[in-house]
């Protein structure tokens, strides 16, 4: 009936309910949660964990006393609750500090602090049991390029992220860290702006094995680009680390909507490619209610991320069951054993493939069934079929 199970792995970000619907132009409209209430909501509601930044939890002013305080409160509910803590993530945006950058910014001093926030917030998240940790570089990024930083900064970046990795490693932590790329807002250009640049970067670390992606629907999606595909090739490249779900209209302002409120068909191709998958990770909804909504709305609108995931899985079960979906499918794909052996590369194979006659007409002729396919995919989710 649709309703999660922590074995559904979902989870949420304290700063996701527990947004308060402020935004640039309006005060907040609902009051603010407590972290302990969150957890408990969360856990009735079925969730698996909830992740958060140091400063969701502990404000950035806090004494080490009231931060222990805290944070005993906080595992207390956590264990009462049966609720974990899977990532755990450094708040380098909202302190005026990080207005030019966190680890990209030119003030060394920013970058070393940034560097000490982080560690704090490291060792928070171990301490609370997480295992991946995510760096969204929010404050990363220009408005202006008369600053000339591009080639120190993406250096900076990368010596950033190669000393938190150490210090990793040597505490014992064992985390895997997961970039999240995002094209813009709050900057006016962020660095790494998307999956396949963060992809590459990765590459450039001291250590590649310690890093991933987490990639998140709304923000492929501002960049005008297909957020299916930057995932499958995140999967591709082993680098699917974790996920932010949520959902956007395309080439706007950074949205947050509720997972599958508007972009259906891309959602349903989403869950299936990360069931069919094996993706194991937790299902994160990095998404907000809307401004408009009381508590009530909050929790409506976390239960409808849950619950429409888990009605796209079950359309995704169908799909592969639908016998003739999966006639059109195989009739889309075509074999040629021949030709297999062809373009297995050696010299004469090679040769035999330029010796070789094909039909280009006929190849050209042939209709591959796409419109069918997709339709039937359509009357499957509109449930008519
Ligand atoms: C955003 C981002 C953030 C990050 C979060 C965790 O658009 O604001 O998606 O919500 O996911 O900071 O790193
Ligand atoms: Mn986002
Ligand atoms: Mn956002
Ligand atoms: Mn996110």
């Amino acid at each position: 009936d649709f309703t999660p199970t922590p074995a559904d792995k979902f989870t949420f970000g304290l700063w996701t309910v527990g947004n308060t619907g402020r935004d640039p132009f309006g005060e907040s409209t609902r009051n603010a949660l407590t972290a302990p209430y969150i957890v408990q909501k969360l856990a009735e509601l079925g969730a698996y964990g909830v992740n958060l930044h140091d400063n969701d939890l502990v404000p950035i002013d806090a004494t080490p006393s009231e931060r222990d305080r805290i944070v005993t409160e906080f595992k207390q509910a956590l264990s009462d609750h049966g609720l974990v803590v899977p990532m755990a993530t450094t708040n380098l945006f909202t302190d005026p500090a990080f207005k030019d950058g966190a680890f990209t910014s030119a003030d060394a001093r920013v970058r070393a602090f940034a560097l000490q926030k982080t560690m704090h917030s490291m060792d928070l998240g171990a301490e609370l049991g997480a295992k991946t940790y995510v760096f969204w570089g929010g404050r990363e990024g220009t408005e202006v390029d008369a600053s000339g930083k591009l080639l120190d900064a993406l250096q900076w970046y990368r010596e950033g992220l190669n000393y938190l990795a150490e210090y990793s490693e040597h505490q014992g932590y064992g985390y895997r860290f997961a970039l999240e790329p995002k094209p813009n807002e709050p900057r006016g250009d962020i660095f790494l702006p998307t999956v396949g640049s963060a992809l590459g970067f990765i590459h450039t670390l001291d250590r590649p094995e310690l890093f991933g992606v987490n990639p998140e629907f709304a923000h492929e999606t501002m960049a005008g680009l297909n957020f299916v595909h930057a995932v499958a090739q995140a999967i591709d490249a082993g680098k699917l680390y974790h996920i932010d779900l949520n959902d956007q209209k395309m080439s706007r302002f950074d949205q947050d909507l509720r997972f599958g409120a508007e972009n259906l068909k891309s959602a349903f191709f989403l869950v299936k490619l990360l069931e069919d998958s094996g993706y194991d990770g937790p299902r994160h909804f990095d998404a907000h209610a809307l401004r408009t909504e009381d508590e009530a709305g909050v929790w409506a609108f976390a239960r409808g991320c849950m619950r429409t995931y888990l009605m796209l899985r079950e359309k995704a079960r169908q799909w592969s069951e639908d016998a003739e979906i999966q006639a059109a499918l195989a009739a889309y794909r075509v074999e040629d054993e021949e030709l297999a052996q062809l373009t297995a590369f050696s010299q004469e194979n090679a040769q035999a493939l330029k010796n070789r006659t094909f039909d280009r007409q006929a190849l050209g002729r042939r209709g591959p069934g796409l419109e069918q396919l997709d339709q039937l995919t359509v009357e499957l989710l509109l449930g008519l079929r």
